[in-house]
């Protein structure tokens, strides 16, 4: 958002508004975010972290960021506000509390239901944080008579450096924000602003020796502490990732069908953490742990229907049912079977292959080749015949018909 000065109400009888500037201006917008459900806002200057672009380009050419070329697209923006929007001269950053109310890692030993990620079972925050942010940035634009911009995620802006810098707390061995007051549940939005705010102090690094988030995680996703390679994170996976899951992965992600908790799960600082206190921010019990079998059932229409409004939408409903046969492959539950085999039919190339993954570990070897038999010897995709010739051969008697390549 791009909020312009208030016009000058030249011949009003009013009685002029009092702008207000530095410490005044830094309290009233400190209230206004209390009053708006942020339950964290801190003050960061834009230059305050020189590293962050060797950091930014050091993680991109080692490839961390994987498919996600809008990481690489706009770096010299992320790497520096200044050259996002030349205007700045202070950051608001802005946290807002998410914490789950049971524990995220009790969900993975129910093999037949489906763990999403807790800021995913809710409302999507980037319209909740967003617009939180535009009314706040219009706060302190008509109270400063100062130029705002705000951003929650879409924008290239590196919220968890900046975050870190304005004390907010610091970034963890997971890479994550660890606030000591809220622990790790927190999702972040900026302002940024031409006003000149004092800054807070940064936050010290809290981790110490625990490095229970790099031990948990399922994929080896951290080449080192404080850095995530991308291309193993499940989060990563089952999200931003287009194609088929690589096989190397699929066994790790368990039931995970959208996002993993894991590595914030485990954080100690949690034990500060409250539940999310923003109404519309409440989790929908009916995401909570949904039956695979009913998932694997969704076409388009009843995938936008189920998950309007949620972050998981965001996949779109191909990409969802590979992550639901996933999982079922990863059951070891054979009554949902048929809720692959079912799928083995679709229209799309993705969800196919990854029924054959599936049902290449529920069912009798025989049985498999019966299907094959039925249903795959048509298959014209190459990807979903690669499954089909993995999935046969594990039997060691290859596909018949099909020379082994
Ligand atoms: C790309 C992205 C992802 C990617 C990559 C994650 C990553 N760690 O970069 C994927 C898809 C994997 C992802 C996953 C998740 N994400 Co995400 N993601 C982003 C996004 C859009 C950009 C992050 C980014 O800039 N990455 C680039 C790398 C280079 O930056 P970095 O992680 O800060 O890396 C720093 C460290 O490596 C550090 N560093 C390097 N060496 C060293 C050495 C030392 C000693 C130190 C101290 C630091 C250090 O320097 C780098 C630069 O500061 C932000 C939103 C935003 N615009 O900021 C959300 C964001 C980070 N995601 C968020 C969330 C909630 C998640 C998930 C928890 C979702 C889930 N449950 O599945 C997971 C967490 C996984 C994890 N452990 O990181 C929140 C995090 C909130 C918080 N409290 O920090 C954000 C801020 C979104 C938001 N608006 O709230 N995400
Ligand atoms: S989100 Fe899961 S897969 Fe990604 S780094 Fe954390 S524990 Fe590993
Ligand atoms: S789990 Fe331990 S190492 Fe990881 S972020 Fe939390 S305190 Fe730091």
């Amino acid at each position: 958002m791009n909020a312009s000065p208030p016009a000058q109400a030249a011949r009003s009888t009013k009685a002029p508004r009092k702008v207000l500037a530095g410490a005044d201006l830094r309290r009233a917008v400190e209230a206004r975010a209390r009053l708006l459900g942020f339950e964290a806002v801190r003050i960061t200057r834009p230059d305050a972290v020189p590293e962050l672009r060797d950091r930014l380009v050091a993680w991109l050419a080692d490839g961390h960021h994987g498919e996600m070329d809008w990481m690489a697209e706009r770096a010299d923006q992320r790497a520096d506000p200044a050259t996002l929007w030349p205007g700045v001269r202070s950051v608001v950053v802005l946290g807002m509390n998410y914490g789950p109310e049971g524990d995220p890692l009790a969900l993975l030993a129910q093999r037949k239901r489906g763990a999403i990620a807790a800021y995913a079972q809710r409302r999507d925050y980037h319209e909740v944080v967003k617009g939180k942010l535009k009314e706040l940035g219009g706060y302190l634009s008509a109270k400063g008579d100062v130029r705002v911009k705000v951003f929650v995620d879409t924008a290239p802006v590196m919220e968890k450096p900046l975050a870190a810098a304005a004390g907010l707390g610091w970034q963890g061995k997971h890479t994550v924000l660890v606030s000591r007051d809220l622990g790790n549940w927190l999702l972040l939005g900026a302002i940024y602003t031409s006003a000149e705010l004092e800054p807070d102090a940064p936050e010290g690094d809290h981790c110490g020796s625990c490095r229970r988030c790099l031990d948990i995680c399922p994929t080896n996703a951290f080449p080192a502490p404080y850095q995530l390679d991308a291309r193993r994170c499940i989060s990563y996976l089952t999200i931003e990732h287009v194609g088929p899951i690589p096989t190397e992965f699929r066994a790790a992600i368990g039931n995970r069908i959208f996002g993993c908790d894991d590595c914030l799960a485990v954080c100690p600082w949690n034990k500060f953490a409250a539940v999310a206190a923003e109404g519309r921010m409440a989790a929908r019990a009916d995401l909570a742990a949904p039956p695979l079998a009913d998932l694997a059932r969704l076409d388009d229409a009843a995938f936008r229907a189920r998950f309007a409004g949620t972050p998981v939408k965001r996949t779109g409903r191909d990409r969802f049912l590979r992550n639901v046969l996933v999982a079922i492959g990863n059951s070891g539950a054979p009554s949902l079977a048929d809720a692959a085999e079912a799928n083995l039919s679709d229209s799309s190339p993705l969800v196919r292959g990854m029924a054959v993954w599936a049902l290449g570990r529920l069912v009798a070897p025989a049985r498999l080749r019966d299907l094959f038999n039925a249903r795959g010897l048509g298959e014209t995709d190459d990807a979903v015949r690669d499954e089909w010739r993995i999935a046969l051969d594990s039997d060691g008697s290859g596909i018949p018909g099909h020379a082994a390549s």
